[in-house]
């Protein structure tokens, strides 16, 4: 060996040294990854594909465990992204509507009849408002790595079709997170209750309230025709995507190579999760006895006519430009 290589050998062999002290040091034993629900479900399916990539990829150096139910939040979903910024929560695989009392840019997809297709929610997701809201995550604290779905959210109920506002007059219905659809329900002339996930099925259960909004993945997941539901309408008013995010410190103490694994099993797993969350479902719950409306454009109209005021009164609170940005790709996706 030369002189010159001796030395380069020397130093290779110290730097490896000091990266795997670094690792031992930094790496913690287990990541906890926060979602609302379980691997029964295609959300949490989306979590586990990643969770599993990661750790074959890193050879075990970045093992993650999944903790559905929000548990480390005690079920308290709105305040994830709260635990996620402060390091309670390290990674997760969250909804935009649970986060956007931190980040009111994130209501942008709660806004009713925003769009009704899967190709205007991609022209959101993956142009330039999906790369401008993942800005924000990342101004407010956090490292956005994918997006992924829950899905189209759709009305169930105990009582009865519902195929215009008047059918859902002073029906109790519960709804999640943001001001926002308390709003939206209150213009539909129903009476909206706020409640976590965790409430919601006792309450659905007991007939405290009639009825909810959800994907259709989560209806069959959490067998919600257990818990009185009878009838659903199929109107696309909101599509809600999930993020899969880091926490900065966190992502900050791995290597580039196994921040690159992360994203890249981010990306992969999204996709993934996306495709699973749109199996069709509607013949699985047909099948179940439970009754399944879809509306007319006209019907359909009626819904987007009364809850116009909701629409623009957030429109400005979300911010005009970024709404109209996305106004302009789903006019493009069609
Ligand atoms: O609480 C809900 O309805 C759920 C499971 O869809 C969310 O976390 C947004």
């Amino acid at each position: 060996m030369t002189f010159l290589k001796t030395i380069k050998f020397a130093v290779a062999a110290s730097a490896l040294a000091m990266t795997s002290m670094a690792g031992a040091q930094n790496y913690k034993e287990e990541y906890k990854l926060s979602l609302v629900v379980g691997t029964a479900f295609p959300w949490g399916q989306g979590a586990e594909i990643w969770a599993n990539m990661v750790r074959e990829r890193t050879d075990g150096r970045i093992n993650i465990k999944l903790y559905p139910g929000v548990s480390l939040v005690q079920g308290d979903q709105t305040r994830e992204f709260s635990a996620l910024r402060q390091g309670v929560i390290d990674m997760a695989v969250g909804s935009t509507i649970n986060w956007s009392p931190q980040i009111q840019e994130l209501n942008v997809f709660s806004l009713p009849f925003l769009t009704t297709t899967f190709a205007g929610t991609d022209a959101i997701t993956q142009g330039e408002v999906g790369k401008k809201l993942f800005e924000v995550i990342e101004e407010k604290g956090a490292i956005p790595l994918a997006w992924g779905e829950n899905g189209f959210r759709q009305l169930s109920n105990s009582k009865r079709i519902i195929d215009s506002p008047e059918a859902l007059k002073g029906m109790k219905i519960r709804v999640v997170g943001s001001p926002l659809f308390i709003d939206t329900f209150t213009a539909l002339g129903a009476n909206p209750t706020q409640m976590s996930w965790a409430d919601a099925q006792p309450a659905l259960a007991s007939g405290a309230v009639d009825g909810q909004e959800n994907p259709l993945s989560i209806f069959v997941a959490a067998k919600m025709q257990n818990l009185e539901q009878k009838y659903i309408t199929r109107w696309n008013y909101m599509n809600d995507p999930l993020v899969f995010v880091v926490n900065k410190a966190v992502w900050a103490s791995w290597s580039d190579a196994d921040q690159k694994i992360v994203r890249q099993a981010a990306v992969e797993a999204a996709a993934q999760q996306i495709q699973i969350a749109r199996k069709p479902l509607v013949e699985d719950i047909l099948a179940l006895g439970v009754g399944v409306s879809d509306l007319t454009q006209e019907q359909t109209a009626a819904f987007v006519e009364i809850t116009k005021p909701v629409y623009n009164k957030w429109k400005s609170r979300i911010g005009a430009e970024l709404v109209n940005q996305a106004e302009m790709a789903v006019a493009g996706a069609k």
